[in-house]
């Protein structure tokens, strides 16, 4: 259920695909249809929609659509006709069957089937005496899904809306978490997505990592721009990969090796071994026998 404050009050009405039964909202499955009445004339005083005449004739009409699909198999499961509409022609009316979402075999073109069946069997009258008139190619009857997406905007505007047969889902967008009628950004610098030497920002519906101060990358790699900059641990050593310096551990089998590492030193090109990097003696060097 959805409230919001008023002047002096609230107002709560349930969210598209549901409706309210007791308090509770329910979730249901929605049928539009249209029909004609051939025995009844649109009257001007049927533009007043608070009409006693238009109120008795929206009951009317109501009561025997609503009877109609109780006589179809899924009976049981009506929950509601909402009569939107009634205009010229002789009188046409759009309205909205309403079904308990339990009804999970029920689809548009069963209903159809269903209520052909039914129309044929009383000569096309419905209620205790309205005569159905052709509407659109021809039929008695038409009834179609509702395109929920469409007709209203029942999710939340960081989701996506898709249409189904009787009902709608809704699927919030990559980087939002929720229901889809409310969905919230999620914060995914909590799961440390990029590299340790990167920060990482959150944005609305996704994040950015960036390289800190004297790193060089794409956020989720950042090499050093010397070796300086790593503070490499007592068992690592500092390798240069396309321009830019990483940590690495030793390997005792790689010892032979030494003149493809940069070796921390305390005593920079001080003794018999020390080569400093070009230019640059920054407490680093390539051991070298
Ligand atoms: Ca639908």
């Amino acid at each position: 259920m959805v409230c919001e404050n008023t002047l002096g009050g609230y107002n709560c009405k349930c969210r598209a695909g549901h409706v309210i039964v007791g308090n509770i909202c329910k979730a249901i499955k929605t049928y539009s249809g249209r029909l004609s009445i051939k025995n009844l004339q649109y009257r001007a005083i049927y533009n007043d929609t608070q009409s006693k005449e238009y109120i008795e004739l929206r009951n009317t009409l109501k009561n025997a659509i609503k009877k109609l699909y109780q006589n179809t198999s899924y009976g049981d499961l009506v929950v509601d006709v909402l009569i939107n509409r009634i205009y010229n022609g002789s009188i046409r009316v759009d309205y909205e069957v309403m079904f308990n979402s339990t009804a999970t075999n029920i689809t548009a073109e069963s209903l159809n089937t269903e209520l052909e069946i039914l129309i044929n069997k009383t000569n096309g009258i419905i209620g205790n005496s309205l005569v159905l008139g052709k509407t659109e190619g021809g039929r008695l009857f038409i009834i179609k899904d509702k395109d929920e997406c469409t007709t209203a905007d029942p999710c939340d505007e960081n989701a996506i809306c898709n249409n189904t047969d009787g009902s709608f889902v809704c699927r919030c967008h990559s980087g939002f978490s929720g229901d889809g009628f409310i969905c919230t950004d999620i914060n995914e610098c909590f799961t440390a997505p990029c590299h340790k030497n990167a920060t990482c920002l959150n944005t609305v519906g996704s994040y950015s990592c960036t390289c800190r101060g004297g790193f060089r990358g794409d956020g989720y790699d950042c090499g050093g721009v010397n070796c300086s900059v790593l503070f490499c641990g007592r068992n690592e050593v500092c390798v240069k990969r396309k321009n830019l310096f990483y940590c690495e551990e030793t390997k005792d089998d790689d010892d032979d090796d030494l003149s493809r590492y940069w070796y921390h030193c305390s005593h920079c090109c001080s003794s018999h071994c020390c080569i400093c990097l070009p230019g640059n003696c920054i407490g680093y060097y390539s051991a070298t026998k």
